[in-house]
């Protein structure tokens, strides 16, 4: 029979796809000590169960937790409900290839989660995540602030990567972010980029990097072409993803009130309207509280629009 959740077990967390990225964020949450309860469910239900027995061999090394696989009614108490389903990129293939597949992939599971009353979170991680997020805001009915996409919180955390090994400085200490689609029109906001507070054109010359334009052209581009890199030569990239969802659920569950690039429906900032993408957000216990609006020169605000009309020609292709 099916539950009607009304009680959020705050300390409960499923796994929709267990897949490359499902079982590697399921690892990565299971050494968090978020969650005392994991629930894992994949269309291929040994796969679910399989990583499962994998994950929780490895408790007695951490704090205890339920971790199972389960089905749609073992989820409707669950805090966050994550979504990793999904046909992944092939070698060429775009985020943007995706769509169609892991739209229908979509439309499966969502009116599941939503049929029985979740008060969860959503967190959208399959890609192309922005235009997934959009269609799981629409099929669900949920509210937006419950309805999240993993955006461009592994492309900002490859960016600080790279920026702190050029600098030669702890990437916690870099604060830049890369924000609009999570594909191939994402932005590198180089104008509010720093390092501590320091600018960073001041932070490359302060280290004798006097060439900033071009080392900046450069390490974008490796930012925005590094999974078609790891897929090249590994066929999916799931580590990086894992350590992002942590990330979000750790801002969630510990209500840190975080600015995270997650991915999120647009309201006319910069001009762009009724399109998911990514901007920094606060997020904590409700998800996305809101949007933090950083400044942005002419160019980046050109660029965030050709990537908001971008999603937008492809939302224009699916109905939802
Ligand atoms: P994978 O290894 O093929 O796993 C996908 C899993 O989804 C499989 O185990 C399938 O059985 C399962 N699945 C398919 N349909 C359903 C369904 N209806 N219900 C339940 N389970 C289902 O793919 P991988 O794990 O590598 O990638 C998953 C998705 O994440 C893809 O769309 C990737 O493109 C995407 N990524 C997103 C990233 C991000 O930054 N947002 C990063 C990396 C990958």
């Amino acid at each position: 029979m099916e539950k009607n959740c009304q009680e959020l077990n705050l300390r409960k967390v499923a796994m929709i796809g267990c897949g490359f990225v499902g079982s590697a964020s399921a690892f990565a949450l299971m050494q968090s000590g978020l969650f005392s309860e994991m629930v894992l469910i994949d269309a291929d239900m040994d796969r679910a169960d399989g990583e499962a027995m994998d994950i929780r061999h490895g408790l007695p090394f951490e704090r205890p937790m339920k971790i199972y696989a389960g089905d749609y009614d073992d989820i409707v108490d669950a805090a966050i409900i994550i979504i990793t389903a999904g046909a992944n990129q092939k070698p060429d293939e775009t985020r943007l290839d995706l769509v169609h597949k892991n739209v229908a992939i979509l439309r499966n599971i969502i009116p599941e989660i939503s049929k029985r009353g979740c008060q969860g979170i959503l967190l959208i991680v399959s890609n192309p995540v922005d235009i997934l997020t959009y269609a799981a805001l629409k099929i669900s009915g949920f509210p937006e602030n419950r309805v999240i996409g993993s955006g461009t919180v592994l492309d900002t955390s490859r960016l600080k990567y790279e920026i702190g090994e050029y600098l030669g400085v702890d990437s916690r200490s870099v604060h830049a972010f890369i924000i609009g689609e999570h594909g191939d029109s994402e932005i590198a906001a180089w104008s509010s980029a720093n390092v501590s507070g320091v600018p960073l054109r001041n932070f490359y010359e302060m280290r004798g990097r006097h060439k900033y334009e071009k080392a900046a052209e450069r390490i974008a581009d490796t930012v925005k072409n590094s999974a078609y890199e790891i897929i090249a030569k590994k066929k999916a990239t799931y580590y990086g993803i894992a350590m992002s969802v942590r990330r979000i659920c750790e801002a969630i569950v510990r209500d840190e009130k975080s600015i995270l690039p997650i991915s999120s429906r647009m309201h006319g900032e910069y001009g762009i309207d009724d399109v998911v993408l990514s901007m920094p957000a606060i997020v904590g216990k409700d998800g996305l509280e809101s949007l933090v609006p950083i400044d942005l020169d002419e160019k980046e605000q050109r660029n965030l629009k050709e990537s908001a009309d971008t999603l937008k020609e492809v939302l224009a292709d699916i109905d939802c």
